[in-house]
């Protein structure tokens, strides 16, 4: 299913419990960087905007960044004779290779220039170990090792969260899906993300991932204070 044909839910109130979780909101992403998605920078105002509302409401804000050192294993230039955007199939890495982007202490890795960070409570990196990409903010590839993120919504009792950034077949899909495994009520941000597109149906995909998981889909101007 295509992700503006999914049911949405009109409105959903904020309450005690909730966070926000921006997903990869960085250079690299951004048009112009290293592996760029459309529009990726085009819902950031918004973004903003609902730090700010969290913030209000002393609900909790949390960034993700990707984080990769500079010879990692997802990276196309590791692979002799790959090309970014080549298929492959590796415990922990793929379903495609990626262009070296968001490398520790580049520039690319740095959060995008228009976005506020002032209340982001929290920065999770991911990404970290070379042999293994780690795509959900909550854990790893291996779908085992934790990045910590759930320890630290824990510690806050956070019940709901609502996920948006980069990229919408990705980062976020997998945040959105791990969320709900691990029990929260995740409401998937449809018009604060962005998708890489690539392979061919990785939207479809992640879309039918998260109705399965029972990820609820939502418009940032549903949210009612
Ligand atoms: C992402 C591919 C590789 C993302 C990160 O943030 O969605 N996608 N690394
Ligand atoms: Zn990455």
């Amino acid at each position: 299913m295509e992700l503006k044909d999914v049911r949405h839910l009109d409105t959903v109130q904020l309450q005690k419990g909730d966070a926000l979780i921006v997903v990869d909101m960085q250079n690299d992403f951004m048009p112009g960087g290293a592996l760029a998605v459309e529009k990726g920078d085009a819902f950031t105002a918004q973004v903003n905007e609902l730090t700010a509302l969290f913030k209000e409401h002393d609900l909790p804000v949390v960034f993700t960044q990707d984080w990769h050192p500079p010879d990692h294993d997802s990276f196309a230039s590791q692979h002799p004779g790959k090309r970014a955007f080549d298929a492959y199939e590796a415990p922990g890495i793929g379903p495609v290779l990626w262009p070296d982007h968001a490398v520790q202490g580049t520039n690319g890795a740095e959060f995008y220039r228009g976005l506020d960070t002032r209340r982001a409570q929290a920065v999770i990196r991911k990404g970290y170990h070379k042999n293994k990409d780690s795509y959900s903010g909550f854990l790893e590839n291996d779908h085992v090792t934790e990045t910590g993120l759930d320890g630290y919504l824990r510690g806050r009792n956070v019940k709901r969260v609502f996920v948006c950034g980069l990229a919408a077949d990705y980062c976020v899909y997998f945040t959105a899906v791990d969320g709900a495994a691990k029990g929260y009520e995740v409401f998937f941000l449809s018009d604060l993300t962005s998708p890489v597109g690539s392979p061919q149906d990785s939207v479809k995909n992640a879309v039918n991932g998260m109705r399965q998981k029972g990820v609820r889909f939502l418009k940032s101007t549903g949210i009612r204070r």
